[in-house]
């Protein structure tokens, strides 16, 4: 417990909303630097959050060894960039998969662009998530579209440095409504197959249908050697994002169970990775609390006694398989995690620690006219 790590995204500390409303609060970033004053607050309170994702043109700096060597004096690294080609006029029909050359290109060169930030930010892992997709029936041609999508993903995986590596994410839906280019684990896999060893699976957790059975995406992807990391957030009905933990803490578990089972939690390749919004609810604390919330899937998914559950899985033993991960999740494994905090020199109750460090109130009073997410922006 005292070597996870999980990620904090930068675009969480922003304002950000519904496209209903978008409500401003008091004290949030007004850029990429404070935003990551904010994550390491995160870690400072749980001392499991040590990197924070970036989110490009929104985090767009001059000098990003600047920025690298803020986030090292803060205790904290950057983590995976991501880059943002959904949010400018020119791609409307798609970014990489788009009809018009002209427009792929553009797509491509900010792909391109992130890979090179990355070796500046000292970042591992590109993640991307394409909103490209198709609204009608005949508007574009399906397979013409994988095909454009391929040749984009070729060329960043030729262009990625030693060590580094890219996620690919899917999404069911949204903003396409009839037809998404990645819409599923499967289109993913079957591109990073192609891609080869640089090239994994990111698996958001919202955004899947409802019912869908994720932990069995992530047992497989695992099995292949695919599983690149996740988004944690929770859903209610669509991509809400809400705090990881929230809507379904035994999905949640037993997403973990099937990382500790695959002995994949040691392995700094499946990446923990947060992307949340927080729309009504203070940020920070509302971070730590949905850090807290993976960890707490976490132990219980470590107190599965595997040996006795894969014994009643050997006897078909239906009930004492079943009653063996329950028992694991029906724990409170808060006391446990209370002490190892303890020992690592932290508060062993971090939300009430942030509450009392005054960093809050002293934000509200210090960042007047707080940036937006970039969502809706
Ligand atoms: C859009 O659905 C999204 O929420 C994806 O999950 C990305 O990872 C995130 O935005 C950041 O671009
Ligand atoms: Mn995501
Ligand atoms: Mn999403």
């Amino acid at each position: 417990m005292k070597s996870q790590r999980i990620e904090t995204p930068s675009w969480a500390y922003g304002n950000s909303g519904t496209r209903f409303k978008v409500f401003a609060q008091e004290g949030v970033p007004r850029d990429a630097f404070e935003k990551i004053e904010d994550a390491a607050q995160v870690h400072a309170r749980t001392g499991v959050a040590p990197s924070v994702a970036l989110h490009i043109p929104w985090d767009r700096v001059d000098d990003y060894a600047e920025l690298r060597a803020y986030a090292g004096e803060l205790g904290i690294e950057l983590g995976a960039i991501n880059p943002n080609v959904f949010q400018e006029d020119d791609y409307r029909l798609g970014s990489v998969c788009n009809p018009d050359p002209a427009v792929r290109a553009k797509a491509l060169a900010h792909l391109l662009e992130c890979v090179e930030i990355m070796e500046e930010t000292g970042s591992r892992t590109l993640s991307l998530w394409f909103a490209d997709g198709l609204n009608y029936p005949g508007q574009d041609s399906i397979p013409a579209r994988q095909d454009r999508l391929a040749e984009a993903l070729v060329a960043v995986r030729d262009r990625l440095g030693p060590g580094r590596r890219m996620l690919l994410e899917y999404k069911f839906f949204e903003p396409a409504f009839y037809a998404t280019d990645v819409p599923d684990w499967g289109t993913a896999y079957a591109h990073c197959v192609e891609l080869g060893d640089g090239a994994q699976v990111l698996v958001d957790t919202g955004h899947h249908a409802p019912g869908t059975n994720i932990e069995f995406i992530v047992a497989l992807l695992l099995s292949r050697g695919k599983l690149g990391g996740f988004h944690f957030n929770s859903r209610f009905y669509a991509d809400d994002d809400l705090m990881a933990g929230a809507a379904d803490p035994f999905q949640l578990f037993r997403i973990t169970h099937e990382i500790v089972r695959a002995g994949a939690l040691e392995d700094a390749g499946v990446a923990f990775m947060l992307d949340q919004c927080h729309n009504i609810e203070p940020k920070v604390p509302a971070m730590i609390r949905s850090v807290l919330n993976v960890q707490e899937a976490t132990a219980k998914a470590l107190l599965v006694d595997a040996d006795a559950l894969s014994r009643a899985q050997r006897e078909g033993d239906v009930l004492t398989a079943n009653a063996v991960l329950m028992d694991a999740y029906n724990t409170d494994v808060r006391p446990l995690l209370a002490e190892i905090r303890a020992d690592m020199g932290l508060d062993p109750d971090p939300v009430a620690a942030y509450h009392r460090s005054g960093y809050g109130k002293r934000i509200a009073a210090e960042r007047v006219g707080g940036a937006q997410a970039g969502w809706g922006a």
